[in-house]
C-alpha cells in the first residue's frame, strides 16, 4: 500500500515511520511512504502557503493553490486515488475506517495547519475527511500518523501473527485481558496462580472474564456492541447481582 502525505512539516514523520513496524513493513515493499512538503509547490519568492482570513478575524488559512498544484502534480488531475484531510470536522477514526483503508492500494493524506484550509480545498480535492477524537491538536500531522500506525498493522504480511489484527479488543469488542510475565513474584506482588497453573481451560476462562470485568468498568459503552456467549451473560449477570448497581471495582 502506498501513502503519500502532504505537510508542512515532512521532516516530524521520520523519527516515527523508519522504526518497528512501520520502518520493517516500509523496508520489506509492504508498505510505501512518500512525503511531500507543501511549501515546493507555492511559487511567490517567500514561498508563502498561508493567508489572512476573507471576512477578517484574525488567524491564518492554508492557502489553496499550493496545495492543489502538490497533490495533482502527484496523483494527477484528477488525482488517481482518495485524498483524506485529517481535521477536527472529519469522521471519526476507528478500528472500522481503518479496515476500510487497508483495503486500498493507494491514499493521500493531506495534513492541515494554522487555523484551517481554504474551503475550496475541501470543496474540489478532498474525497474524504477524518478526525482522530475530540481534543485539539496543532495540526493534522500526528493525526496521519495515527491513521497510518493503525493501517500499516493491518497490511498483509506486516505482523508475525496473520491472525493477530482480529485478535485486537477493539476486533473483539472487549477490552484486553492482564498481561503478565517473569518474575513470578515481584516485590512481593503475585502472578494469579491460575496463569501458572498450566489449566489452559481455566486460563482462557479466566482472561475472558478479566476482559468482560475491565470492559464492564471502564468501558460499558463497549460492552452493550459486543458478542457475548451465554456464558460470558452469566457472568456479568453474576457480578451485578453481587454488588447491586454499582459497577464491580477491579482492583
Ligand atoms: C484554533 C482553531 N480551532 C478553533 C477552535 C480549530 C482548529 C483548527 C485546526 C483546531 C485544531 C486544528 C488542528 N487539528 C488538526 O488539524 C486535526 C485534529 C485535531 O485537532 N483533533 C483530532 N483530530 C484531528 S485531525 C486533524
Amino acid at each position: 500500500m502506498r501513502f503519500d502525505i502532504f505537510t508542512l512539516f515532512p521532516e516530524v514523520f521520520h523519527p516515527y515511520i523508519d522504526v518497528s513496524i512501520i520502518g520493517r513493513a516500509r523496508k520489506s515493499g509492504a508498505l510505501e511512504v512518500h512525503l511531500h512538503n507543501i511549501r515546493d509547490w507555492a511559487t511567490d519568492k517567500h514561498r508563502t502557503v498561508d493567508d489572512e482570513p476573507y471576512g477578517g478575524g484574525g488567524g491564518m488559512v492554508m492557502k489553496a493553490e499550493p496545495i492543489f498544484a502538490a497533490v495533482e502534480s502527484v496523483l494527477g488531475r484528477p488525482p488517481q486515488a482518495p485524498v483524506i484531510l485529517l481535521t477536527p470536522q472529519g469522521r471519526p477514526f476507528s478500528q472500522k475506517v481503518a479496515r476500510e483503508l487497508a483495503e486500498l492500494p493507494r491514499v493521500a493524506l493531506l495534513c492541515g495547519r494554522y487555523e484551517g484550509i481554504d474551503e475550496r480545498v475541501r470543496q474540489h480535492l478532498v474525497t474524504d475527511e477524518i478526525s482522530i477524537g475530540d481534543y485539539v491538536l496543532t495540526g493534522g500531522e500526528l493525526a496521519a500518523l495515527v491513521v497510518l500506525d493503525a493501517v500499516t498493522r493491518l497490511l498483509p504480511n506486516v505482523l508475525g501473527d496473520p491472525d493477530a489484527p482480529d485478535k485486537d479488543s477493539h476486533a473483539t469488542g472487549l477490552l484486553e485481558h492482564p498481561h503478565y510475565t517473569r518474575p513470578a513474584v515481584f516485590r512481593g506482588w503475585e502472578v494469579p496462580p491460575v496463569l501458572l497453573s498450566g489449566d489452559h481451560g481455566k486460563i482462557a476462562r479466566w482472561r475472558r472474564e478479566q476482559s468482560l470485568l475491565r470492559t464492564l468498568h471502564r468501558r460499558p459503552d463497549l460492552l452493550a456492541k459486543a458478542q457475548l456467549t451465554e456464558e460470558d451473560r452469566a457472568f456479568l449477570r453474576k457480578l451485578l447481582s453481587e454488588d447491586g448497581e454499582a459497577l464491580p471495582s477491579e482492583d
